[in-house]
């Protein structure tokens, strides 16, 4: 008979912790948008946002490389013009604008100037707000605590405003004995100031940045007949 394991599962996530350090994330693009010869050329784009209500910036860099500059351009956001032809000549290397978005949107750009020229744009958001993680065991343990057999730890994770960049993959806890840990982590796609130094503190100071869901959840535990203490 093999002995029981004790699993104590800990979710961990890493977001900043402090409004102070703002995440940004793209919640359109980069994309680059190129002139060919001929009429107009015209794109659209469809793209979702998490979070309508937050505020975001329509960025546009002319002329990314060796491309050209664009001379004429309309942008359209969801039926607004954004930027028209007043806003690009050759001198204009960065056009940025404070924009709205809805749940789902539609972004047209039209380009007029010369083949060869043209701009990437993004569409940028700020996410302060960490992610959370829940961890679950694949079955509980008996009433002491303890499971004798293989407990596999799956992690969900979610975030509101910028999405999820990584969530932890299933484990497997397979290892016999007591105190067996789990950690698992989430980032959103904001997260990428996260440091190690926030990761070795949110771990063991978890609880303030897990809002609602439980910062650790442990299932001590035990098993067969043969409960250790
Ligand atoms: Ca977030």
């Amino acid at each position: 008979m093999r002995s029981p394991i004790r699993v104590f599962v800990v979710g961990l996530c890493l977001g900043l912790a402090t409004p102070a350090f703002a995440g940004t994330y793209s919640a359109f693009g980069p994309e680059r948008f190129a002139r060919t010869t001929g009429a107009p050329n015209v794109f659209t784009r469809s793209f979702s946002a998490l979070d309508p209500g937050a505020a975001y910036t329509l960025r546009i860099v002319n002329g990314p490389g060796s491309m050209g500059r664009i001379s004429s351009a309309v942008v359209t956001l969801n039926g607004v013009v954004i930027a028209g032809p007043k806003d690009f000549n050759q001198q204009v290397g960065l056009f940025e604008s404070p924009v709205r978005l809805a749940a789902s949107n539609t972004l047209v750009i039209e380009l007029r100037s010369a083949p060869g020229s043209g701009f990437d744009v993004i569409i940028l958001g700020t996410d302060n707000v960490p992610p959370t993680i829940r961890a679950t065991m694949s079955q509980s343990p008996n009433p002491a605590g303890w499971n004798n057999t293989d407990v596999k730890v799956t992690f969900t994770c979610a975030d509101e405003r910028s999405g999820i960049g990584f969530c932890s993959p299933p484990v497997v806890v397979s290892r016999e004995g007591s105190g067996v840990v789990v950690v698992g982590t989430a980032f959103d796609l904001a997260s990428n100031r996260a440091s190690d130094d926030t990761r070795d503190s949110t771990l063991v100071r978890s609880s303030s940045c897990f809002n609602n869901t439980p910062s650790v959840i442990r299932t001590d535990g035990v098993s067969n007949s043969r409960t250790p203490r």
